[in-house]
């Protein structure tokens, strides 16, 4: 980047750069996604080589975009100029020392997790994550499931100083822009003060709460009544291996032992989907299919190309599902390691949601690429698994058939809950642990404890053997080595179902929200289209308001979905001691 250029007005200062940015993007996105795709030594180097200098160009940005802050210009501008000063997730020292090894540390980081495996003690038997974590979906044996769960919190200890050293560099970054610490400058991200923001997230979260317990109560009920009294106390909180994934963060794959009306309506969409030998292409295509019913396009033929859509065998890759804007717009891909069950369908929509925001912003000027906040980002490609119904799955050919039914809707509200609901607490504390992190109230001698304490008191749930700071369970979920925020996910687990329900709106939809499908309607799809279009352009309030003339967050849509089954766990937690 060219310091010397110092009597640029806000919008040559604006063009110029962008173009800079766009020739280093491209570059260094494309040694990100080899990296990724492809985990060795020499993919590490030349990562962290294209890391440094994309970390380099960033400081360099803020620190002109900052002497042009107040300048008077368009209003244009100035929204790219307040972007601009954001920062990246990840900032980096102005010492070009410490930024090489920021930009090292990380790659390390996420290929350390990336590589993780699980190998007995002569290092053979190795177990890869995503083979852990089917045996924590389908085991339902108590020793095996805990097994695998402490298996893979072997990759993390080694870990723990690098994320120490990690802290220490990224805060340093965030410093020299002026932040206290990095945890401020990501909650600086939503067009609110830090401390508004905080208040929003902390108010959503009481919204839910009561839907969170409900569930939690009634899980906690039933595997206690699965597991023995011994094993699941039915006052504590519950193990944190016993609930179907290998961070408890959704609860979807223990619907089985959940069914409050067993054989009622069956929602099997896993063994339909191998019954029916689909396969990682069809699989993505399923997922296309729902949104270019919606009149939005089909994915270009390089996506299909230069997508990793299985998990590699002969080498190492970041399993972890990622959605990759390459080449501005021009090479939008996916990475995923897609198996065919229901789980990775969901997910399938959730990187197309992605996708099809950085294919409707693609005319966008650069700056203005991003969701209307990051949560909206998460939110799109969710919003259309709602609309994945009973109704919709038989179209598909993936449920037998539709009951209409008191006890089908319960049935239905239960298994998405599983998912939904049980997310909202930890997709709130993940943050709450880095803030903690990054101020230093959770300092390194805290790390794994601080972890816990948050786990209990959010999620109600606990690990089933001792944990201590020779661990360090907070590296062995992605977004930590990743180095990737998460409240993004807790707030779109809220607008998800405001989104839904605008759509629903927009597709002339009368009756309950659960039942309502937008598939095949190309009014929903042009009001999803629009304001994904809109990219980062404006504050996110007017994104929101543009679809669902809301202006703000609102727990008030999901609320309302899961009525129905509110109603019915209260029924039965009638007469229970609910809590931890
Ligand atoms: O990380 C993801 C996506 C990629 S952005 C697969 N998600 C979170 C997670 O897996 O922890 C989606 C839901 C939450
Ligand atoms: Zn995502």
């Amino acid at each position: 980047m060219d310091n010397s250029v110092a009597s640029e007005t806000p919008a040559d200062f604006l063009a110029r750069s962008e173009q800079e940015m766009l020739a280093l993007n491209k570059e260094v996105g494309l040694a990100f996604w080899l990296r990724a795709t492809y985990i060795t030594p020499d993919t590490g180097e030349l990562a962290a080589r294209a890391s440094e200098r994309s970390l380099a160009f960033d400081s360099a940005l803020i620190a002109q975009a900052k002497a042009l802050k107040g300048v008077p210009t368009d209003p244009e501008s100035a929204r790219a100029i307040e972007l601009i000063l954001r920062g990246s997730s990840m900032p980096a020292p102005n010492d070009p020392a410490l930024r090489a090894e920021l930009a090292q540390l990380a790659t390390d980081l996420e290929g350390l997790y990336g590589a993780g495996k699980a190998c007995d003690d002569n290092g053979d038997n190795c177990k890869t994550l995503p083979e852990l974590e089917n045996i924590l979906a389908a085991s339902r044996d108590y020793d095996e499931q805990l097994e695998a769960w402490q298996a893979w919190r072997g990759v993390s200890p080694p870990m723990r100083p690098m994320y120490q050293r990690f802290v220490e560099l990224a805060n340093q970054g965030a410093r020299e822009l002026g932040f206290a610490n990095l945890g401020e400058q990501w909650k600086g991200g939503y067009d609110l003060s830090t401390a508004e923001f905080e208040a929003e997230t902390q108010r959503l979260w009481g919204q839910v709460e009561p839907l969170y317990e409900a569930l939690h109560c009634h899980v906690r009920d039933t595997l206690s009544e699965h597991y023995g009294e011994d094993r699941v106390s039915l006052e504590g909180p519950i193990p944190a291996h016993l609930l179907g994934n290998m961070w408890a963060q959704s609860w979807g794959n223990i619907y089985d032992l959940l069914e409050p009306y067993p054989g009622v309506a069956p929602l099997d969409v896993t063994s339909a989907l191998q019954a029916q030998n689909y396969d990682p292409v069809r699989m993505t295509e399923t997922a296309e299919a729902f949104f270019t019913s919606l009149g939005l396009p089909e994915l270009p033929q390089s996506f299909w190309e230069n997508s990793m859509l299985v998990a590699p065998t002969d080498h190492d890759a970041v399993c972890h599902a990622s959605a990759w804007d390459l080449d501005n717009g021009n090479d939008p891909r996916i990475k995923q390691c897609v198996e065919a069950n229901e789980e990775q369908l969901a997910t399938l929509h959730h990187e197309l949601g992605h996708i099809y925001y950085y294919l409707m912003y693609k005319d966008v000027r650069p700056f203005f690429k991003g969701g209307a906040h990051d949560g909206f980002h998460e939110a799109i490609g969710d919003t259309i698994v709602l609309s994945m119904t009973p109704d919709y799955l038989k179209a598909k050919g993936l449920v037998d058939s539709v009951a209409v039914s008191d006890e089908a809707v319960i049935n239905q509200q239960m298994k998405l809950a599983l998912d939904k609901i049980a997310f909202l607490p930890f997709g709130k504390l993940i943050d709450e642990w880095r803030w903690k992190v990054f101020s230093g109230e959770i300092g390194p001698e805290q790390y794994n404890s601080g972890w816990w304490a948050l786990r209990a008191s959010y999620q109600g749930i606990d690990p089933a053997v001792e944990r201590t700071e020779d661990d360090f369970d907070p590296g062995a979920k992605y977004h930590i080595p990743g180095n990737t925020p998460y409240t993004r996910y807790f707030l779109s687990h809220v607008m998800q179902f405001q989104f839904h329900r605008a759509l629903c709106d927009a597709a002339g939809y009368q009756g309950p929200l659960h039942n309502c499908s937008i598939y095949n309607s190309e009014a929903a799809g042009d009001a999803l289209g629009a304001m994904l279009a809109m990219g980062a352009s404006k504050p996110w309030p007017e994104a929101m308001e543009a679809l669902t003339g809301q202006r703000r967050m609102d727990a008030d849509a999901i609320i309302d979905y899961f009525q129905p089954l509110m109603t019915w766990l209260n029924e039965q937690n009638a007469g229970r001691q609910c809590g931890w």
